[in-house]
């Protein structure tokens, strides 16, 4: 590890948000050093609540994490939020809305406001998103908000992350099957029906209702559906009221085994994504080069270059280690 980076971690310590926008940048940019950054980090983690807020876009997610905020500065908490800018070239105008939204809470030092862009980011999204939570759980947030838009596989193993995952749907959004087809019934420990002021929100909350009551309670957790109107400010309370029971809840039912399953998937992730990331990085220099010519060429067939690389202890070395003397 370079001595810049030594002092942007202490600059970290210290409480420095310029050394937590560098490191963010590192992280979502996947430097060589992420790995050695997270590590040096980690045991300043784990205090933060860290939140997911997902659902269909122009659901007013974004509206309600404003207000969220507000709420969470008024009970004196330390906030940051985490907004996955949708890969959507049709998203353009409501990311810029976010951030026109969310520029209230900009000067207020006590929140800290990142967006991070899934444009072309592929299976590296997770991984920087993780990594990004982190480091703003370490940075002493008691409360960590990631916005995504509730679509497809990156966006659901991004909810991964959070202890307390709440599904917004409108009633526009027609009915609750759209929801069940996406896959968030089964991660929402909270629904909220935002836009209740429009028609057949009752409906919806009805719906939703009946889908969780007959549902199985795994650890004993029923996930309640709060009616908001976030352009209004009605009822967030409620809703802070909801998020805070399902963190009581999971603090007094604390299940060891799910706890270690969860680390062990986080283990196994990590270590593919790392070896992935140095083999990507080392298919550029060094001797590889050379073969995927071949292979490209069709000199040789993709797997006998492979095999070979992988046979060869040099080669295997080279695809393994651990380049860091490039960006900061
Ligand atoms: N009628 C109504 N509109 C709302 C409410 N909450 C948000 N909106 C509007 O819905 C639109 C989309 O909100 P936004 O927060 O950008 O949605 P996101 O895409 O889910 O982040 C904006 O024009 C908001 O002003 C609400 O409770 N009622
Ligand atoms: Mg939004």
């Amino acid at each position: 590890m370079n001595s810049r980076l030594e002092q942007r971690l202490e600059q970290f310590a210290k409480g420095d948000r310029n050394a937590l926008a560098r490191l963010i940048t590192l992280v979502e940019n996947r430097a060589p050093e992420s790995s050695a950054i997270i590590e040096r980090i980690y045991p300043m983690t784990g205090q933060a609540h860290v939140i997911g807020i997902t659902g269909p876009p122009g659901a007013g997610k974004s509206t309600l994490v404003n207000r969220l905020i507000a709420k969470y500065r008024g009970l004196g908490k330390k906030v940051a939020v985490l907004a996955i800018d949708p890969s959507s070239p049709f998203s353009g105008g409501a990311v810029l809305g976010d951030r026109v939204r969310m520029t209230d809470h900009y000067k207020d030092p006590s929140v800290y406001i990142r967006s991070l862009s899934s444009r072309g980011s592929h299976g590296g999204l997770s991984r920087a998103a993780r990594e990004i939570v982190k480091l703003l759980d370490a940075f002493g947030h008691d409360v960590v908000i990631i916005e995504t838009v509730g679509v497809g596989q990156t966006e659901l193993s991004i909810m991964d992350l959070a202890d307390t995952t709440v599904v917004v749907t409108v009633p526009e959004g027609g009915d609750s099957v759209q929801i069940m087809k996406a896959g968030l019934n089964e991660i929402a420990d909270v629904f909220v029906v935002n836009k209740a002021d429009r028609e057949g929100a009752d409906r919806i909350k009805a719906e939703l209702e009946l889908n969780v009551h007959l549902r199985p309670t795994g650890a004993g957790w029923r996930p309640p559906v709060v009616m908001t109107q976030a352009a209004a400010d009605v009822g967030v309370d409620a809703l802070v009221a909801a998020i805070g029971k399902h963190r009581d809840h999971l603090s007094q039912h604390r299940d060891a085994a799910r706890e270690a399953e969860r680390r062990r998937r986080e283990f196994v992730e990590i270590l593919t994504a790392e070896l992935d990331e140095r083999a990507a990085r080392a298919l550029k220099n060094g001797r590889a080069p050379e073969v995927m010519n071949q292979v490209a060429t069709g000199g040789i067939n993709p797997y006998s270059a492979m095999l070979r690389l992988l046979d060869d202890p040099m080669a295997l070395n080279e695809l393994l280690s651990h380049e860091t003397d490039s960006a900061d």
